[in-house]
């Protein structure tokens, strides 16, 4: 019998990096962006690495803390994901395993999964059984809910940056001809040959929405995203039913099982997952047989250089979400080419932390 690795030790830091275009949504405005950065030792001395991005500096103590009580729990116990995940919610749920407790352990199950591709020699994405290779990547960095009249530059400049012929624009403007006024703008930036998402971030309410979405199903968008609350799944199903234009939603959801309550009540024609919510690689694996059982095609929501990994090996893969928003502190970051992003064939996720960027972006924790 070969001896297990064991969990030594989960060192926790965490920076606030700055954004090259600040994150103005419906959900709020972000100059800066908030990284909590996990390094998990093992005996024998392989070191995992993940980030989970909370939104809010001011979060960054609490998923510390979090962090901090797993690393308590998991200490000295093997480096498997699916018993410290376990470990973990049954431990959790007490407090509320929704929230920060899944963003912990996100963020520990990312980084055990990376240790043990690295013990492997393989990238995470041979180690899960699948070959490295390109992802079509539409660019998120961008086409925030601002000036109109910088917008049609603005997607000229994504499109030269990552050769992308899709992009994402924020929507759910107060009123309609805002909207279309940004639509219009980009497409006279970029032409309407693109696919064009577009994001509402829970703007609206489900009559505004079903409204909005009617008025905007004839302008050729690619999906709408979250027109509503998260979890209005029967507001969701309703809209879903009157839509010609897919519905995409997913990226608030706590674990595996909130998905397939969505998925399976008809909800969404598109899905997408946010490693730091869904529960790491352990909580995609799983939602990415939800979401192949259903027929839904998967996407996944930041995280993209894991989710590079992720995506070879989701049977409904559809679309990677690039941000670069992590590039300021990582030694290697990944180079979009021609719209696609490839996931690194380095051992692991094939993430490792720039030293001087991360001591000059530091928060005390
Ligand atoms: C989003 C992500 C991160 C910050 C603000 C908005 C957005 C997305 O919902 O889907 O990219
Ligand atoms: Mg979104």
């Amino acid at each position: 019998m070969t001896s297990a690795l064991l969990i030594k030790d989960i060192r926790t830091r965490a920076v606030l990096v700055p954004l090259r275009r600040p994150v103005i949504a419906g959900i709020g405005r972000f100059e800066l962006w908030p990284l909590v950065l996990v390094d998990l030792e093992t005996t024998g001395g392989i070191i995992g690495h993940s980030y989970v991005a909370p939104y809010r500096a001011a979060a960054i103590p609490v998923v510390v803390a979090a962090l901090r009580d797993l690393h308590d729990m998991l200490k000295g116990t093997p480096v498997a994901p699916f018993d410290a995940f376990e470990s973990a919610a049954k431990a959790l749920n007490v407090v509320g395993l929704a929230g920060m407790s899944m963003i912990a352990a996100s963020a520990v199950d990312m980084a055990i999964w990376d240790t043990l591709a690295k013990a492997a020699n393989q990238p995470l994405v041979r180690f899960l059984g699948g070959t490295p290779g390109p992802v079509r990547s539409y660019d998120s960095n961008g086409l925030w809910r601002d000036e109109v009249s910088t917008l049609a530059a603005e997607a000229r400049e994504l499109q030269r940056e990552g050769g992308f012929s899709a992009m994402k624009l924020r929507l759910g403007n107060e009123h309609l001809k805002d909207d279309v006024a940004a639509i219009n703008a980009v497409r006279e930036g970029v032409g309407r040959d693109i696919d064009l998402m577009v994001d509402f971030n829970q703007a609206l309410g489900l009559g505004d929405a079903i409204r909005r979405c009617h008025e905007l199903d004839e302008t050729g968008l690619y999906w709408f995203e979250e027109p509503i609350a998260y979890d209005n799944t029967r507001g969701y199903a309703q809209l879903a039913a009157k839509v010609r234009t897919p519905l995409q939603m997913g990226e608030n959801f706590y674990g595996p099982r909130d998905f397939f309550a969505n998925l399976n009540a008809g909800a969404v024609h598109y899905a997408m997952a946010d490693l730091m919510r869904i529960g790491g690689v352990t909580g995609w694996l799983r939602a990415a047989s939800i979401a192949a059982a259903t027929g839904v095609q998967l996407s996944n929501h930041l995280y993209p250089e894991i989710s590079a990994h992720l995506l070879r090996v989701t049977p409904t893969a559809h679309w990677l979400e690039w941000v670069d928003w992590a590039n300021p502190i990582l030694e290697e970051p990944l180079q979009p080419r021609e719209g696609r992003v490839h996931a690194p064939d380095r051992p692991g996720i094939g993430i490792s932390w720039n030293e001087k960027a991360v001591a000059k972006y530091a928060v005390k924790v």
